[in-house]
């Protein structure tokens, strides 16, 4: 009976010493090991992924792309301008846009010397005047000379004189833009000092203006000007409208080439 007790006792105590160590053990172990891991992976991934690909990309594309179209479609079409906007690109006379405004048809010093047309631009362009011709109704017919080149192009609003004689101090003291041959029998162009007629025709040949006067109309030393409110090519018709132009010229007549005219009353 006491030996029964012996080996039942001994078996216990062996079952209960194995169970005490394998509870005793198992907390101190996960305890080690958790600490340990969860550490480290949260440290790792997530300083290097934030940093590197955020700057990189977003640089390049933004810089490069932006400034180059902009430039070259701008500056190009601002600088195009229309006929007759510049004294390089002037545009041809047509019927309306020039007209007979004065004419000194008596100077009192040679009529060789000191005859001259003076004609107005009604636009605001410019008019390119080579070629034009002066005429009369009989057997006057020239076509009018450059003083220099470009003189016959015409600014806007402004005059071209045209001379018998281009020499400032030979003419009565006028500034001449072109100049025509003093002729009364054919091959040249003139003023009668009695009656007459003028008249203008383009390169093409298109008459721009016409004005015809009588006896008694131009008076020796003065010249003759239209109104200026009757400056077109049919509101210069009536010689009514036309005066005396009063303004000093160098070598004592009247006249005011290269200017605007007085008012008639
Ligand atoms: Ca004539
Ligand atoms: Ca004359
Ligand atoms: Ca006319
Ligand atoms: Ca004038």
């Amino acid at each position: 009976m006491i030996k029964r007790w012996c080996v039942v006792f001994l078996l216990c105590a062996a079952y209960s010493e194995t169970r005490f160590f394998s509870v005793r053990e198992k907390p101190t172990s996960d305890s080690g090991i958790e600490t340990e891991v969860d550490n480290n992976p949260s440290d790792e991934p997530s300083t290097e992924p934030s940093t590197e690909p955020s700057t990189e990309p977003s640089i390049e594309p933004a810089t490069e792309p932006a400034t180059e179209p902009s430039f070259e479609p701008s500056n190009e079409p601002s600088t195009e301008q229309g006929i007759g906007e510049t004294p390089d690109d002037p545009m041809m006379a047509g019927y309306g846009d020039v007209v007979i405004n004065e004419l000194m048809i008596n100077p009192t010093s040679d009529e060789a010397l000191s005859e001259w047309v003076e004609i107005k631009n009604l636009t605001n362009l410019w008019i390119d005047l080579r070629g034009l011709r002066l005429q009369d109704n009989g057997v006057d017919s020239y076509e009018v000379e450059e003083v220099f080149a470009g003189s016959m192009i015409l600014e806007p609003n402004g005059y071209l004189v045209i001379c018998s004689e281009a020499d400032f101090w030979s003419n009565g003291g006028v500034d001449c833009f072109g100049t025509f041959l003093y002729q009364t029998f054919g091959g040249g162009f003139g003023l009668s000092n009695t009656e007459d007629e003028v008249i203008l025709r383009s390169v093409d040949n298109v008459m721009l203006d016409r004005f015809d006067y009588t006896a008694g109309f131009a008076p020796e030393g003065s010249s003759m000007g239209v109104s200026p409110n009757f400056a077109t090519p049919s509101g210069n018709d009536n010689p009514n409208e036309w005066c005396e132009q009063f303004g000093f010229l160098p070598m004592g007549d009247n006249g005011t080439p290269n200017a605007t005219n007085s008012i008639c009353f």
